[in-house]
């Protein structure tokens, strides 16, 4: 029997096979090089304050590309360097890197910092693009690394392949003028349910950076496990990292780790917000130290997903040496100003000594040089001037935290909380606030979420990613893609620009983009992906 026939079956009758077999041998159409092809300005996320298209050449890439910055700035030439490997032509000279000339030679891409003198808004850019030239201008080096991300999505997707491209580079021409609506904009990742380790975390790090997001939060500890070398109190990682749900291995992070991670981050302008959650959610280190109990017996590892079982003894003097010796260390390795105290779900202790835990922990925190975070449960707790409250549960009352004058983050459970299932179908993710479909996570404002919460004392949005049920970073992207631009959104773009139509279409554009880096993200039926 031949091959065709094997394969197909033997009812398949001879005249189709004839056909099938003219059309194997038919000659090929030449493979043609992808024509050049220029992108919109009109479907960059998240969207910029302002967008100015103009007719016209594009601006080509071409060999021997110069980008162009005024010396003596490391995080400015950091910048170039980002935009340098991410337009660089495999196999052909490097684009150079030269310090500022003038004028602009043609062909030329152009990054400054801005005349001090004339105010800007912190991490604002505008970027101009001719066919003569780019000129990227910026107050801080941040807002010209986002005006990178936004000719990053002004080139073409397949420039995310890391195999040679045949074909030119081609940037649109017009004008693009951009700031942030909030200085706060970002994702919480639970490493401690489930541990995910620097190579993960640097690959979520990377596609924040390209959504203009500016902090990571690590949940760094929780019953199941915890995650970062303490010198001082070595049980922790020896015993306490070693479980993690469902009873896989852990792990951990070395210091050295948890600071490379840092630097990783700094370099894409993201601080790392790190948080130790207590006095509940301890049970890893409970169970490394039982003088940390109050009966003095440390419990067995917890790998399973109940919540509110465990807590420090709030009335032992060794729970304070053992939170000032994890928030003195940690604070050393975290150049960034926050530190996360947790305070969430304890349903152990009473008011009273919650809240005069809550208020000797912050003091420790501000010893250490740094402002404490806490999930929302602390308003009602002294607050220091400097804390920060991050608003989690849909109906949790936030006057108290306003009346005390503490700045907020808002997180909605039921909006963009990222561990939620996007519908009965998703395979991974919880339930308990909602389901979350794309619209769900976009079409909301802010300013209005809570009733008298002036924004001015919002400084954010942040996405939590809850890992109970996700174990890799395939899982981590599902769960987090696309909902996770659309909170990029909701923390950069003026509030009266943006709509989910509007949005749902610039989405859709992002698709070939995120194929070709390789992104498993969800489909969501709310958005036509094929164009
Ligand atoms: C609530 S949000 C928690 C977490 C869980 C999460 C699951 C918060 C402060 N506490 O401990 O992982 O729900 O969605």
């Amino acid at each position: 029997m031949s091959f065709t026939r094997r394969c197909l079956g033997r009812s398949v009758p001879a005249v189709l096979l004839i056909v099938l077999i003219a059309c194997a041998r038919a000659p090929r159409p030449a493979v043609r090089p992808e024509p050049p092809f220029v992108q919109s300005m009109r479907q960059i996320v998240p969207l910029p304050a302002s967008v100015e298209p103009e007719d016209g050449d594009p601006f080509v890439i071409a060999e021997g590309l110069a980008i162009v910055i005024a010396p003596g700035n490391d995080e400015v030439r950091g910048v170039a360097e980002h935009l340098r490997d991410l337009v660089a032509f495999p196999a052909q000279p490097e684009p150079r890197i030269e310090a500022a000339v003038s004028p602009i030679p043609d062909g030329s891409i152009h990054l400054s910092l801005a005349d001090p003198d004339t105010p800007r808004a912190p991490e604002s850019y505008e970027l101009t693009i001719t066919s003569r030239a780019v000129t990227l201008t910026a107050p801080d080096p941040a807002g010209l690394f986002y005006g990178v991300q936004t000719l990053r999505q002004l080139l073409p997707p397949a420039l995310e392949h890391e195999a040679a491209r045949p074909f030119e580079l081609r940037l649109p021409p017009g004008r693009v003028a951009d700031a942030p609506r909030f200085a706060w904009r970002g994702a919480m990742l639970d490493v401690a349910r489930h541990f995910f380790d620097v190579h993960d975390v640097k690959r979520y790090i990377d596609l924040l950076a390209m959504l203009k997001m500016n902090r990571l939060h690590l949940h760094l500890s929780d019953d199941q496990g915890w995650r970062i070398e303490i010198k001082s109190w070595p049980n922790l990682t020896a015993h306490g990292a070693k479980t993690e749900v469902g009873g896989g291995p852990g792990g951990f992070y070395t210091q050295e780790q948890y600071a490379d991670l840092v630097a990783y981050a700094r370099a894409r302008f993201i601080t790392i917000v790190p948080e130790i959650d207590m006095p509940g959610h301890t049970n890893a280190a409970l169970s490394s130290y039982p003088e940390l109990n109050c009966d003095g017996v440390a419990p067995a590892p917890y790998t399973g997903i109940e919540v509110g079982f465990s807590a420090l003894c709030v009335g032992k003097e060794v729970t304070y040496t053992f939170i000032e010796d994890v928030v003195t260390e940690i604070a050393a390795l975290t150049p960034g100003p926050y530190f996360h105290i947790g305070g969430d779900e304890v349903k152990t202790l009473t008011d009273e000594q919650y809240r005069a835990f809550i208020d000797r922990v912050q003091r420790i925190v501000a010893s250490a040089g740094k402002e404490a975070i806490g999930w929302d449960e602390i308003a009602p707790a002294p607050l220091l001037p400097a804390t920060i409250v991050q608003h989690w549960r849909p109906e949790s009352p936030l006057t108290d935290a306003v009346e005390k004058g503490a700045r907020l983050i808002l997180s909605p459970a039921d909006r963009i909380y990222l561990d939620m299932k996007y519908d009965v179908e998703t395979p991974i993710g919880l339930n308990w606030a909602a389901y979350v479909e794309v619209r769900d996570a976009y079409d909301w404002d802010p300013a209005t979420l809570v009733e008298d919460v002036p924004e001015r004392t919002i400084l954010g949005v942040e996405a939590p990613l809850w890992s109970e049920t996700i174990a890799g970073i395939r899982d981590i992207e599902y769960l987090a893609f696309p909902r996770m631009a659309a909170v990029a959104e909701l923390g950069w773009s003026p509030a009266g620009r943006r709509d989910w139509d509007g949005f749902r279409a610039r989405l859709a554009a992002q698709a070939r983009r995120w194929a070709a880096l390789g992104i498993n993200f969800y489909r969501s039926p709310q958005v036509d992906w094929r164009h």
